[in-house]
């Protein structure tokens, strides 16, 4: 299977199967000398992972990621960083009937014309198990942008169902299992995915990401714009169905009048187009939104086809998540890391020289 590995400079490539004996990652590319160590990868796996609240999945597994190659004495030496996650709760024979039905909505039937053969357990390479090391290669270049740069990466649950924040507060983010930025609806979530789990159906989300801080410059035109390779790396995610970089699909209906973000010497008055003009970065916050759909594994029965090639019913057992949009964001601000990471190389790489140009009009600063 090709197109496992992404990013030209920084450059990440994931191997493993849900119910495999270990899923990980090499990230090549990252500069000597930045220190890292296993504990820092806890914060982030756990905000990621499973079990954690009982709205995800109660696959409990320990995510203790092993550094395997790129690191003495605590630091990175610029040779390939090897990271590894031992799979240690799977439970296989959920699916035993699933090996022979193709669950409607799943990559089960798309897999299975592609290759042949698949591995069903947990869905294989398919499943959002392998999400696990894209945020811990993010680990690694949240820190690097931060240190070097002074970005901050953060992103929240903007909308489950038919239910929006009422309200905004980053703090409130933190707190609550949904990365929901309004603290006082988070009863209304839990009810509503507990009524939801009642139904045995899913529902949908909407996750978004900003990333401050990041100076003017990153992207290259043509084909290698910030929001070309953003749109493709946040696409990657399970589950998504649709990415939106700044206003999105709402400057449908927007005048270039609004639209263009006016430039002032003391900052631009607004930001519409979500830092990025050009394919490059404005020194703007770059911002994007994702859609997730609704879970396909779900108990309500559905109708489909089995390997015999005969009509089948399909009911998923197993634990899944009643919405994988709740325990998305940490995804999606590390594929935004990844690429701002890589990108931030790529500039260093061909425009390192260029230095400040004038007038730069100041960035908002991470707050
Ligand atoms: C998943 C199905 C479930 C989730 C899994 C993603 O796996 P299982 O049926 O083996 O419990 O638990 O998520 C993870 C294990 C994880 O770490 O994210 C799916 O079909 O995508």
């Amino acid at each position: 299977m090709s197109s496992n590995s992404f990013g030209k400079l920084f450059c990440v490539t994931t191997f493993g199967e849900s119910h495999g004996p270990a899923i990980g990652c090499v990230v090549d590319g990252c500069p000597p000398g930045l220190t890292i160590d296993a504990a820092e990868f806890r914060t982030d796996l756990d905000r990621r992972a499973t079990g954690k609240s009982r709205y995800t999945s109660q696959r409990h597994e320990a995510d203790e990621v092993e550094i395997l190659s790129g690191v003495y004495e605590g630091k990175t030496t610029g040779t390939p960083i090897a990271l590894l996650i031992r799979n240690t709760d799977q439970r296989s024979k959920d699916y035993g009937e699933i090996a022979q039905t193709f669950r409607p909505g799943h990559a089960d039937y798309t897999y299975w014309q592609k290759y042949g053969i698949r591995d069903p357990r947990g869905g294989g390479r398919s499943s959002a198990r392998e999400t696990t090391m894209r945020v811990a290669a993010a680990v690694i270049a949240k820190k690097w942008l931060t240190e070097r740069y002074g970005v901050r990466v953060r992103g929240y649950l903007a909308q489950i169902g038919e239910i929006t924040p009422e309200g905004f507060d980053w703090d409130a983010v933190e707190e609550n299992p949904f990365f929901w930025p309004a603290a006082a609806q988070v009863p209304v979530l839990e009810s509503y995915i507990n009524a939801l789990r009642k139904t045995g159906d899913s529902v949908g989300a909407r996750v978004n990401v900003v990333a401050e801080g990041v100076p003017p410059g990153w992207g290259e035109p043509i084909y290698g714009k910030l929001d070309g390779d953003l749109a493709s790396a946040l696409m990657s995610i399970n589950a998504v169905k649709g990415v939106e970089i700044g206003d999105g699909f709402a400057a449908v209906t927007q005048r270039g009048s609004e639209h263009r973000d006016e430039m002032r010497l003391d900052g631009f008055t607004s930001n519409h187009a979500g830092g990025i003009l050009g394919g490059i970065s404005s020194g703007q916050p770059v911002t994007a939104s994702i859609v997730l759909k609704p879970t396909s594994s779900i108990l309500i029965p559905g109708h489909s086809v089995n390997l015999a090639g005969e009509p089948a019913e399909v009911v998923t057992k197993g634990r899944h998540d009643p919405c994988v949009g709740i325990r998305a964001t940490p995804i999606a601000e590390a594929m935004m890391a990844l690429v701002l990471m890589d990108h931030a190389l790529r500039h260093r790489a061909q425009c390192g020289d260029v230095g400040v140009v004038e007038p730069r009009i100041p960035g908002q600063s991470p707050s």
